[in-house]
């Protein structure tokens, strides 16, 4: 941790125990990262036997900013979520007249790219990027919150494993593993006893799908593989033979061996050469391999037990708007929570099929020189998962593998869009999908922003937007 940010927690921490009597507000984001936020500081709270309300935001703006009560709070915390709105913030308690009044503080604790400006010495705002630490690979919104419960209390680290959740949602292991804080903030969780680390393959699903499915859907790299199971049933009958092996197919992932996860990786490697550039062989090692991180108090082949996949269960309620359920499967209510979560998982598969299905069978791949894009009709996938489903369509012929992809949703006002980009190609080009959608949406007076491989836009049209994204890519 760098020193501006220790200096950060420091006041934060003196903050909430001058108030801790007081009345404090909490509002978090929406995704895993906000919503293990919220599981940190809930517990936190708890333990220092501190009352506060809790709400979710699943947005900040001008607009949510005035729904916030200012005035009724003695301290409001933002997690996941303040630092790109920092000026927002700073500019509603000036008309409030809380500038500087001490009564009336905020601390907000989040990693995105912090908005320059001035802001009172009672706005509290912990940031990575204050030491120059990149926010988005470093550290996620629930670990800073982690730092935060930590900086109160260092014997609070049974709460690692909710920031080490946080931070694969965020996808910053997109590498393969964590680098800085993420990695100290993994090793509180594996001194703990808490979460699993070891190399594995980079297949989705590899608790809850037979392989030869987790195969069929990698859209890292398109081979021949892609979407055909007769050739992945082949691929592995081979490699039985060759390496006198009795890999199963139907069975999932994690019920390989070491030594047979390596012959797997490398096999499907040698297949992969074959329809790379050659100058992005040397990247493939990094989308075949990689850490897998699993709660080892979960039980094995279910969805909780890989962070990965324990990630789209929260998704599969939230994107929907239900936050409540996987809060309470987080803090460890299971029962009529989990089966709603299952029930949750079970739909949002289903969703997702349809939508690509919609998008394999209706919808035109409009091809650009460097990236590609296609709209939905208004009444067709719901906004919650179009980047999901944009990540997804990777799988469909007509999409090229080789381009990042936009999607483009009329809803009431404007559109909304969302972009994803494989992750090899954010290897091999080094693209910034995020700071192209945030300029591209800023140019026709929309918002935009996120990650270097996904992200998203509101834009009020789309017409000239198509073309900035053109001249900035
Ligand atoms: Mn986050």
């Amino acid at each position: 941790m760098g020193d501006v940010m220790e200096l950060q927690l420091r006041q934060a921490t003196k903050t909430l125990m001058e108030k801790r009597e007081e009345n404090i507000l909490v509002c978090t984001h929406v995704d895993t990262d906000g919503i293990t936020s919220r599981v940190i500081l809930e517990e936190l709270f708890n333990r220092l036997e501190i009352e506060g309300d809790f709400k979710f935001l699943k947005q900040l703006n001008m607009e949510t900013l005035e729904d916030i009560p200012f005035k009724d709070y003695n301290l409001i915390i933002f997690a996941d979520l303040g630092s790109g709105q920092i000026s927002l913030i700073g500019k509603k308690m000036e008309e409030y007249n809380l500038w500087g009044v001490r009564d009336h503080s905020v601390i907000v604790l989040d990693h995105h790219i912090p908005a320059q400006s001035k802001i009172p010495d009672n706005l509290i705002h912990v940031n990575p990027w204050s030491d120059n630490l990149d926010g988005g690979r470093e550290i996620c919104g629930a670990g800073v919150a982690y730092k935060f419960a930590k900086s109160c209390n260092p014997s609070y680290t049974d709460l690692a494993r909710y920031a080490v959740l946080g931070a694969v949602g965020d996808i910053q292991n997109l590498g393969g593993s964590f680098i800085g804080m993420n990695r100290e903030i993994l090793e509180d969780a594996k001194v703990r006893g808490d979460v699993l680390e070891f190399p594995d393959l980079q297949f989705y699903g590899k608790h809850t799908r037979p392989m030869f499915v987790s195969m069929r859907y990698f859209t890292d790299v398109r081979t021949d593989l892609m979407n055909n199971d007769s050739r992945i049933v082949n691929f592995i009958k081979r490699i039985n033979e060759k390496y006198n092996l009795e890999i199963d197919p139907r069975e999932p992932i994690c019920s390989l061996s070491h030594g047979e996860k390596r012959v797997i990786g490398s096999e499907f490697l040698s297949r992969c050469n074959k329809y790379v550039p050659l100058s992005w062989v040397k990247y493939l090692p990094k989308v075949i391999f990689g850490m897998s991180y699993e709660f080892r108090g979960e039980t094995v082949m279910t969805p909780l037990r890989n962070l990965e996949e324990f990630s789209t269960c929260i998704n599969a309620c939230s994107r929907y708007g239900d936050y409540k359920t996987p809060l309470e499967v987080l803090k460890g209510n299971r029962g009529k929570y989990y089966n709603r979560m299952l029930y949750m998982l079970n739909k949002h598969k289903r969703n997702l099929f349809k939508a690509l299905k919609y998008i394999r069978e209706e919808v035109e791949i409009i091809q650009r020189d460097k990236f590609q894009y296609f709209e939905i009709e208004r009444d067709k996938i719901e906004e919650g998962i179009v980047g999901i489903v944009a990540g997804m369509s990777y799988s469909i012929e007509d999409v090229d593998w080789r381009k990042p992809i936009f999607a483009i949703k009329e809803r009431d006002k404007g559109y909304k869009v969302s972009a994803r980009c494989p992750k090899l190609l954010t290897f091999a080009q080094d693209i910034n999908l995020g700071d192209v959608i945030s300029y591209a949406s800023r140019k026709v007076g929309g918002i935009g922003g996120g990650h270097k491989f996904a992200c998203g836009a509101y834009i009020p049209y789309k017409e000239d937007f198509i073309d900035h994204i053109e001249n900035r890519l």
